[in-house]
């Protein structure tokens, strides 16, 4: 008979389809729940066996406690990713970000199940923090629905963590970036933004000065350490920073990205955003002592693969 599979929500994006991968490689089976909002299902290995793809919505309660029933482990990854969109939508992305959690966590209790991943986010620190790394104590001050939404999710699996026995891994991405990511929204990742318009020879607008920096983390060494987070035989309570303590201005990046191609389509730069951070970098001291964190991908490495290089 074969090993119960891992549930991943959200399966079908840029992380969980990584998260699938690194999953089988491994040897263990997967079922995917997504409501291919923003994923595909040409993100992930439908020919393997192994997998099973349910296309349908975290918010639906009774749907979550039937694909959950069977499974072992859960990676709870789907939520609208964009920020714009929660600050466009918040009633809507509310559903997806928020319900969709305390489904999770529901079905979880019904069902014995206990270890749960979950992909909470730098954005609950806001502006705190900005010019220094940021550890996981520093205090948290959610600007938008979906920093709301994963703070309030972060709190309630540790409600179901202490009333019900679940085994949450909280953690915190930083920018994760890696081939899948969709470049298509303005509010994509800026590297998914700036690869494929390099690679199509189309104008790049830089918003501010460039010096920016953000903590970059290549998806391979995020999806190393949830798969550790998953097989662990225990995970301690408290929220996990997922970065590097490394920061990458945005004209460093445009200068790997030249050296990975050769060349560089034109470069412009405009007034920032408003609200923009200037600075992120995690404070990873918790990461590292908790986990074993891969040797991290250079950004030339994650860049060649992510341009095909
Ligand atoms: P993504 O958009 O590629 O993945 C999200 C997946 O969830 C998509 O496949 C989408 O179709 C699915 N989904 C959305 N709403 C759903 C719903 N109601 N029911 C079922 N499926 C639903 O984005 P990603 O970058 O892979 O993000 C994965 C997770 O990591 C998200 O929770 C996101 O908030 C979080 N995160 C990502 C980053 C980053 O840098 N990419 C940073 C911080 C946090
Ligand atoms: C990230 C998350 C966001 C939220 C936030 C919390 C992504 C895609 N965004 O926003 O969801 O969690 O962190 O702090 O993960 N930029 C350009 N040109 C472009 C696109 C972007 O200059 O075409 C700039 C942008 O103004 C910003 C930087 O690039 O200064 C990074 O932008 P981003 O959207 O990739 O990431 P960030 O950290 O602002």
């Amino acid at each position: 008979m074969s090993e119960a599979p891992v549930l991943i929500t959200g399966g079908a994006g840029f992380i969980g389809s990584h998260l699938a991968d690194a999953l089988l490689a491994k040897g263990h089976s997967v079922r995917v729940l997504d409501n291919l909002s923003t994923g595909k299902p040409a993100n992930l290995p439908l020919g393997d066996s192994r997998l099973e793809l349910i296309e349908g919505d975290v918010a639906d309660a009774t749907l979550v406690r039937q694909v959950m029933a069977g499974c072992r482990a859960v990676a709870h990854l789907a939520a609208v990713a964009s920020v714009q969109a929660s600050v466009d939508d918040p009633v809507s992305t509310h559903q997806s970000n928020f319900v969709g959690t305390l489904n999770v966590c529901e079905a979880m209790r019904e069902l014995g199940l206990k270890r749960v991943l979950f992909a909470s986010s730098a954005a609950v620190y806001g502006n705190n923090g900005e010019g220094q790394a940021i550890d996981e104590d520093t205090a948290k001050a959610p600007l938008t629905p979906y920093a709301a939404d994963k703070l309030a999710s972060e709190h309630y699996l540790d409600f179901y963590r202490r009333q019900h026995g679940l085994e949450p891994a909280l953690f915190r991405f930083f920018n994760i970036f890696g081939p899948r990511q969709d470049p298509s929204s303005p509010y994509s990742g800026v590297i998914s933004i700036f690869t494929e318009r390099a690679q199509a020879g189309l104008p790049i607008s830089v918003f501010g000065d460039g010096e920016q920096t953000r903590d970059f983390v290549y998806v391979g060494d995020l999806v190393q350490l949830l798969v550790q987070a998953l097989e662990a035989p225990r995970v301690a309570a408290g929220a996990v920073n997922v970065g590097l303590n490394r920061a990458t201005s945005l004209n460093q990046l445009l200068a790997d990205i030249r050296s990975v191609l050769g060349s560089l389509s034109a470069v412009s730069y405009a007034a920032a955003r408003p609200g923009d951070i200037k600075h992120s970098r995690a404070d990873n001291r918790r990461l590292l002592e908790r986990f074993d964190f891969p040797e991290p991908t250079p950004m030339a490495v994650g860049l060649a693969r992510l341009l095909g290089r």
